[in-house]
């Protein structure tokens, strides 16, 4: 009798261990991931202070262009500024971010009409072009997207939301079209940046 329970003691024992380190195999791995996901996709939280340094007065307008510009909200105000109605923000993970109800804000391809694309000819339209923040997030557009496409009627750079100052920065660049509005919302907007493709 008394061998038997110390085997059943040993049993319960070792299933305990086996259990336990499955368990810590999978609590390795998540921990893994979480580490993974802090490098490059979650937003790193700054400081009001901190968030404020990142905030641009002026976008500058660079690259192949034949008039390099620098943009401040008054100078888009000068341009044609459309309204954007119901402009949301949702993330490519389906998180609604902002439900905006009125936008302000000038198509990107009037600022880019305005910067004269350097282009040799009507073959050469194989540009690609950045908008950049100071945070150095990124979305980038072709210029067949913006001169050939609807999606040049949907491209903006925003300065005004409700009626107000945008809170992320003075400007943001959207596209409105897109599936997933977040990827191309660029808030800190510092410049906008044309290249031909090599
Ligand atoms: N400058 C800058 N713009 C950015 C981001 C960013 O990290 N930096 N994040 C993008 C992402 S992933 C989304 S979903 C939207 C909304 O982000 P928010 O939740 O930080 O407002 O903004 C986009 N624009
Ligand atoms: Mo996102």
């Amino acid at each position: 009798m008394k061998a038997q329970n110390y085997i059943l003691v040993l049993l319960i024992a070792f299933s305990c261990t086996m259990c336990n380190s499955s368990k810590k195999e999978k609590e390795d791995s998540i921990a893994t991931e979480k580490v993974s996901k802090t490098d490059n996709d979650k937003h790193a939280v700054l400081t009001p202070a901190d968030s404020l340094k990142m905030v641009n007065h002026t976008i500058e307008v660079k690259g192949d262009v034949e008039f390099p510009l620098q943009l401040s909200v008054d100078s888009l105000k000068k341009m044609k500024v459309v309204t954007i109605d119901n402009f949301k923000v949702v993330c490519q993970s389906g998180e609604v971010k902002k439900d905006n109800k009125v936008c302000k804000g000038v198509l990107l391809k009037d600022i880019l009409e305005k910067a004269k694309i350097k282009q040799d000819g009507h073959k050469d339209r194989n540009f690609y072009i950045v908008a950049r923040a100071s945070d150095d997030y990124k979305a980038t557009f072709s210029w067949a997207e913006i001169f050939n496409n609807p999606t040049g009627e949907n491209a903006f750079v925003l300065f005004e939301e409700n009626g107000k100052p945008l809170k992320s920065g003075e400007m943001i660049a959207i596209c409105k079209n897109d599936i997933k509005t977040g990827p191309r919302h660029v808030y800190w907007l510092k410049s906008i940046e044309v290249y031909r493709v090599k």
